[in-house]
């Protein structure tokens, strides 16, 4: 029998680049290792020669992308004594809270908005057992909350303003260009607080740079938190587009919104947390925003579930819907190389998955003579 090690997450993956310790206790649930999967179908039904893949973040542990962030954030909070992490969200950062706070033993208090999340996220962060504070207001109200609160409790932010969650979310991007053998001619991500889009171009940046590993010197993203020199580029790097709802698009607007609405709950945040950095990003990188409707952003979700077999929630499908149109419209060229990040599991939000799913479901008698007619009905 061929053995192979144990795959324990992406601290232990990539030591060498995260600001980790010989002795650190890591909190680890074995995210990150995530599918780069390529789609099959989608070109064909657009007619468009492109190499496009979705990075699955929702087959991380708790079913997102924050698991990434969370495991820094966590294993630093420990490291550094706290007994007690504490964030603002719209869902999936309160559920990585919960899970990984119940792993380390420590107490999670997590403010959502009440009726705003999705039902799976609620779920979790009520089987892990955090603290849920329900408030009447939206993201960015609890955000300030939090902020606020922290100034004068005994408590850890674990929002992606923690430096730590950023250097988590990086390793997105390094298993990316191992796998291609390059990074991507474009990356597409939904974008809610734009920690996650700032996370892959530190990753990216850091890997193509040419001063190596184990370099020190401050980067203008995280103060010195990462291995990102600045130094010259050796490797290509992408270029960074940020798809938001188009209710929910402070990037669009140029400006904070104050009542953000989408169908897209994860991304329903008006103003962002890393504003300064993501136009930063969107600049060194030659990317650029935009906005999807609710409408197209379910018609990606359907579409990738029907004909790739990927079940994202719908923020998610931000990233491949923006990035569709792009293509047909010719801003991003054929024969270009592009990831799509699908942030969250479909799981997540079955009921937004129901209701627009169209309801391919049939009652009939428990017979076999049903179930003939069906099939035949079925395949006609
Ligand atoms: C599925 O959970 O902000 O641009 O509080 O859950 O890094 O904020 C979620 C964000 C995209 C946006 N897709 O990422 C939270 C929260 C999904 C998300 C985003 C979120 P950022």
């Amino acid at each position: 029998m061929h053995f192979r090690p144990r795959y324990t997450g992406l601290i232990e993956r990539y030591r060498d680049r995260l600001p980790i310790h010989d002795d650190t206790r890591i909190i680890s649930l074995g995210e990150g290792n995530t599918p780069l999967i390529r789609l099959s179908n989608i070109p064909r039904v657009i007619g468009k020669e492109v190499d496009i893949y979705v990075k699955y973040e929702g087959l991380n542990p708790t079913g997102s992308f924050k698991d990434r962030g969370m495991t820094m954030a966590v294993t630093k909070a420990v490291e550094a004594g706290s007994r007690a992490i504490i964030c603002a969200s719209t869902g999936n950062t309160s559920a990585a809270a919960a899970a990984y706070a119940a792993r380390a033993g420590i107490t999670a208090f997590v403010l959502i908005p009440e009726g705003k999340i999705a039902m799976g996220k609620l779920a979790q962060a009520m089987m892990h057992g955090s603290i849920v504070l329900q408030i009447r207001g939206n993201f960015d109200a609890g955000m300030q909350l939090v902020k606020d609160v922290a100034e004068q409790a005994p408590v850890t932010i674990v929002n992606s303003i923690n430096p730590f969650r950023l250097q988590g979310q990086k390793t997105a991007a390094f298993e990316i260009v191992e796998e291609l053998g390059r990074a991507p001619d474009y990356h597409c991500l939904p974008v809610g607080n734009a920690g996650n889009i700032t996370a892959h171009w530190i990753g990216y940046c850091e890997y193509s740079s040419a001063s190596g590993d184990h370099v020190t010197a401050a980067c203008s993203y995280c103060n010195g938190h990462c291995a990102y020199a600045g130094g010259a580029v050796v490797g290509n790097r992408p270029k960074m587009i940020g798809y938001q709802a188009a209710g929910s698009a402070p990037f669009m607007r140029g400006a904070m919104v104050d009542n953000p609405e989408t169908v897209a709950t994860a991304i329903r945040i008006g103003h962002p947390q890393s504003w300064e950095q993501a136009w930063k990003v969107k600049e060194e990188s030659g990317g650029w925003f935009d906005e999807c409707s609710d409408e197209e952003i379910l018609a990606a979700q359907k579409l990738l579930a029907e004909k790739e077999g990927v079940f994202c929630e719908p923020a998610s499908a931000t990233s491949l819907a923006g990035a569709l149109r792009d293509v047909k419209n010719g801003k991003i060229p054929e024969g270009s190389s592009i990831v799509c990040t699908l942030t969250g599991h479909g799981l997540k939000d079955p009921d937004t998955a129901i209701q627009q799913s169209g309801g391919n479901v049939h009652t009939i008698d428990a017979s076999l003579d049903a179930v003939r007619k069906a099939i035949l009905d079925g395949m006609a």
